[in-house]
């Protein structure tokens, strides 16, 4: 009997598959068309290992099974290929990012074809290249006529060392992820989209992904924190000034003992002007600027706070009570300035404790709560802890007895009627900022003139090329600055000499549309085509890491959206269904090369092949779940796979065992054989 030669048997089907193109989609069938995706990876530097073999061996499975079920299926793959890893290369061993970068697609490819992928290349798509970047330029210039692309001074991670702006992601406990170097807050000009203006049809539109796992949606929802409260107006003692605050606790107005305003508040500076604490002010708003938002607002970020000797009148009873500034309060939620509610807020309470500041209770507990303090025994004292739950009014003139939910009602009609404040809605969602100071990205196709101001580059003109020639040194700056033939250009406007923005995109902007680039991979007019993605998407199956439930998932919802909004698709969901894979650990944690514990594939596929590999992936447990590699049950997969090849001889030299005859024909081992094969297909499409 013929040995189970996994090696020849791969080799020739392999070589096969590519030969005579059998992965490939035409798109032009549309009929039970079937588009499955996984999330196309960074080519880093280092090779694929088995943990992240997961997720595209998932996807192979599923883009087989609905081949097999007669669906035209679309399995594309392509790179997302700009990044900083790329840069850092550059700036460390001396390669250019492109060369770096394609030449690590071409492993990545090699290792895919090696594992038996069924992708469709003739569609493939490689963010860093002009055929693809052109087309994120001109997304940009879509949102920018639609105004949602604006440039503004905004707060960003800065590391003093490396002397460059960081993502938040890449601010690890409050220092440089790469040097350690605490980050400091920069005020910067970037270019942002306004997400924001999308954020109530992002999350209303979440209660439609039926097919989408909870916990993603829950993560977005929740980062995208919609609160529903009102806006007050407090006024500044003995200047016309008036301080705006956002709560979602109206009904406790009365017992809003201070204020607290961010200290980048603009009003900071104004109210203390020309006051004895001008310069003590000043010191401490530096201090804090060097704070991260996670050393701010953490668990157990110590509150730190400075009395203004500013006073301001709580509306509802005309007292007059203190101004504060603290860390605690951030310029970029709400209204950037709060009213302190130290009985029932936990936060107002640790400050109002260490300030010494007066506590007044308005909330008397729910029966229930008591009844239960009772029965533990435990003492309730306004003037010991914050009550943050449900109760009924006190020491609330107009509002003594109702319960929170009414009072809250009742002091926002009171606020609207005396014209201190209205009705509000806080996002915690901020807009995207899209500019990075960096060269290994799609550059911003805007122009800025001396005499026209921000002008964007006609679509004619794009792509706006990255040059090849430029100096990779860290100064702050983005490395495109530095050369003058990119730099200089004239205006699109009025002809006159103008400078090029120098910033690029961030990376999340490629990878927030590729899923519709596929289906127009080579078309040098257009993005892609109306028709053909409104044929082709939604994606019907989208695969990928639970990593990517906000950034990359949110940002695909918004753009799709808004090319929707466009009248440039029907569609304005991005995926139809997403599945996230659970991660693949070894001795308990995560598979990767930085812990030393990743698994090659090159060489399991040597000793064992491909299909073994995919096998015991496949089976390493349920593939939402994580999963704990183990190298002795590889063999294990290795073992079956023999198994099936020894029954398929023995079946082929049975005498009476012919394939392929007219059924009346069929001998009793072909009846067998087609048994058993129903009986499988059977099971496999039943669950
Ligand atoms: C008074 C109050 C009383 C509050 C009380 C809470 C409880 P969420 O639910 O997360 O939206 N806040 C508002 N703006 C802030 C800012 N820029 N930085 C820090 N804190 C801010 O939180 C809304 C509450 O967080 C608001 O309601 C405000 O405190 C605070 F018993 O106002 B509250
Ligand atoms: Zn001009």
């Amino acid at each position: 009997m013929e040995a189970y030669n996994f090696t020849d048997i791969e080799q020739r089907w392999k070589k096969h598959f590519k030969e005579k193109g059998v992965y490939g989609c035409d798109l032009s069938k549309t009929h039970k068309k079937y588009y499955t995706l996984v999330m196309f990876p960074y080519p880093s530097g280092d090779f694929l290992h088995a943990g992240h073999g997961r997720n595209y061996i998932i996807g192979d499975a599923v883009f087989r099974y609905f081949r097999a079920l007669g669906h035209h299926v679309l399995n594309p793959m392509g790179f997302d290929a700009f990044g900083l890893p790329a840069e850092n290369a550059a700036i460390h061993k001396g390669i250019h990012p492109e060369d770096w970068t394609l030449k690590n697609i071409e492993r990545m490819k090699g290792q895919f074809y090696d594992w038996g992928m069924g992708y469709d290349w003739d569609k493939e798509v490689v963010s860093c290249l002009p055929d693809y970047y052109r087309w994120t330029q001109w997304i940009f210039l879509k949102l920018y006529e639609k105004g949602l692309a604006y440039r503004k001074k905004a707060y960003v991670n800065w590391c003093p060392k490396d002397m460059t702006v960081l993502a938040n992601e890449q601010v690890v406990d409050g220092g440089c992820e790469r040097c350690g170097t605490p980050v400091e807050q920069k005020d910067l000009e970037q270019w942002f989209f306004k997400i924001t203006a999308y954020a109530d049809r992002l999350l209303a539109d979440i209660a439609g992904l039926d097919n989408w796992p909870d916990r993603v949606k829950t993560m977005q929802k929740n980062w995208i924190g919609k609160s529903e409260g009102a806006e007050v107006q407090f006024k500044v003692e003995g200047s016309g000034q008036t301080i705006t605050v956002f709560t979602t606790r109206p009904d406790t107005l009365f017992g809003a003992t201070y204020m607290v305003l961010a200290p980048e508040h603009p009003l900071v500076t104004e109210m203390v002007k020309g006051t004895a604490k001008e310069a003590e002010v000043k010191a401490f708003v530096e201090k804090i600027k060097k704070q991260s938002a996670m050393d701010r607002t953490g668990e157990n970020a110590e509150k730190l706070g400075l009395d203004t000797g500013v006073k301001a009148v709580n509306p509802v009873n005309g007292k007059s009570i203190q101004v504060y500034i603290a860390n605690y309060v951030l310029m970029e939620y709400g209204t950037g300035a709060i009213m302190a509610v130290p009985a029932h807020d936990t936060r107002d309470f640790d400050f109002a404790q260490k300030y010494k500041i007066h506590i007044v209770q308005v909330i008397d507990p729910t029966d229930e709560v008591k009844h239960a303090w009772k029965t533990s025994g435990h003492l309730y004292d306004p003037q010991q802890e914050a009550y943050t739950d449900d109760g009924k009014l006190i020491n609330s003139d107009f509002l003594n007895g109702l319960p929170v939910d009414a009072a809250k009602k009742k002091m926002a009609e009171w606020l609207d009627e005396k014209k201190w404040g209205r009705g509000a809605v806080t996002y915690r969602l901020r807009d995207w900022l899209i500019s990075r100071q960096r060269y290994w990205g799609a550059p911003i196709p805007m122009v800025h003139c001396p005499k026209c101001g921000w002008v964007p580059v006609p679509e004619k003109d794009l792509p706006v090329r990255l040059p090849r020639a430029v100096e990779f040194k860290p100064t702050g700056e983005s490395p495109l600055k530095s050369v003058p033939s990119f730099v200089n250009t004239s205006c699109p406007k009025c002809g006159g000499e103008a400078r090029r923005e120098t910033d690029t995109m961030d990376t999340f902007v490629d990878s927030s549309w590729y899923f519709l680039r596929y289906v127009s991979a080579k078309d040098s007019q257009q993005a892609f085509d109306t028709k053909t993605a409104n044929q082709w998407l939604p994606v019907d199956q989208y695969i990928g890491g639970v990593e990517h439930a906000i950034l990359h998932l949110l940002y695909s919802r918004f753009i799709t959206k808004v090319l929707k909004d466009l009248g440039l698709i029907s569609f304005d969901e991005p995926f139809r269904r997403l599945f996230t894979q659970g991660m693949i650990t070894k001795g308990g944690v995560k598979m990767s090369k930085s812990k030393g514990n990743s698994v090659q594939p090159d060489e399991l596929i040597q000793k064992y092949g491909a299909d073994t590999f995919r096998l015991y992936t496949l089976f390493i447990g349920p593939p939402e779940r994580d999963a704990e590699w183990d190298d002795r049950a590889v063999e294990g997969g290795f073992r079956f796979l023999n198994r099936v090849w020894k029954l398929f001889q023995e079946l082929l030299e049975r005498p009476d065992f012919k394939t392929g005859g007219a059924p009346e024909a069929a001998t009793e081992a072909d009846k067998e054989a087609r048994r058993k094969t129903h009986q499988t297909i059977h099971k496999v499409t039943r669950t």
